[in-house]
C-alpha cells in the first residue's frame, strides 16, 4: 500500500478518511464485564446505546504493518463503575501498543497473566506504552468522550477469551463523587 497522510483530532472518522473502518460495541457486546449485571440489563432494555467504537486506519493485518487508529469511549456508568472496552490481550503475546491520550479523561487498567496489575490515568497529549504480555482496557472516568489514538503490530490479533476467563483485579469505580480503584472482590 501508499503512505498515509492523516491529521490526529478529535473526528475520528474524519481523521482517517473514507476508508476508515468502524466498529461500534454496544452495552449487549459488553455483558459478562461490568460487575452488576442488572444494570447492564437495564441499560440494554433502555436502548442499547454504543458505549465505544473503534475507529482504524485502512492497514492490512499483515506482518510489518502497524495498524492504528483512534478509540471513542463515551461517557457513562454502569452500576458504580465507569464504562469501559472490554479489553484484551494480544493473540501473539509478545507484542506491544502505544497509546496517546486526544480528548477527555480516563485511565488504562492493565495486568499480566501472573498477576501484576495497574492504572494508568490518560488525559490529552499523554502517552502510555503497553509493554508486551500486558492485558489492557480502557476506562472513561470523565463527563465528555475519551478519545485516543493507538498503534500496535498489525498482525498481533486480540484474545478475549483470556481475559473473560480471568477479568482484571483492578476496577474503577464512581466513590463520593470522584473516580477510585479498587480490587475486584473474589
Ligand atoms: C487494539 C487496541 C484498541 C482496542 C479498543 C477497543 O489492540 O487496544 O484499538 O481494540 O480500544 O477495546 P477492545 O478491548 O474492545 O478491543
Ligand atoms: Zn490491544
Amino acid at each position: 500500500m501508499d503512505p498515509l497522510l492523516l491529521r490526529v483530532q478529535a473526528d475520528p472518522a474524519a481523521a482517517l478518511g473514507p476508508q476508515t473502518r468502524r466498529h461500534p460495541r454496544r452495552a449487549s457486546d459488553l455483558r459478562g464485564i461490568f460487575q452488576d449485571a442488572g444494570a447492564l440489563e437495564a441499560l440494554i432494555r433502555d436502548g442499547n446505546p454504543v458505549i465505544y467504537e473503534t475507529f482504524e486506519a485502512p492497514v492490512p493485518a499483515s506482518e510489518g504493518h502497524l495498524m492504528f487508529g483512534m478509540t471513542v469511549l463515551y461517557p457513562g456508568r454502569v452500576g458504580d463503575e465507569y464504562f469501559m472496552t472490554k479489553g484484551h490481550y494480544h493473540e501473539r503475546r509478545l507484542t506491544a501498543e502505544v497509546y496517546l491520550g486526544i480528548r477527555g479523561r480516563g485511565c488504562l487498567v492493565v495486568q499480566t497473566e501472573d498477576g501484576r496489575s495497574r492504572m494508568l490515568p490518560m488525559e490529552p497529549g499523554g502517552v502510555v506504552y503497553v509493554a508486551p504480555g500486558w492485558a489492557h482496557r480502557s476506562v472513561n472516568t470523565g463527563a465528555e468522550p475519551f478519545i485516543f489514538f493507538f498503534t500496535f503490530p498489525a498482525d498481533a490479533g486480540h484474545d478475549y477469551a483470556a481475559v473473560a476467563r480471568s477479568g482484571f483485579d483492578l476496577l474503577v469505580v464512581h466513590r463520593t463523587g470522584a473516580p477510585a480503584v479498587v480490587e475486584r472482590s473474589r
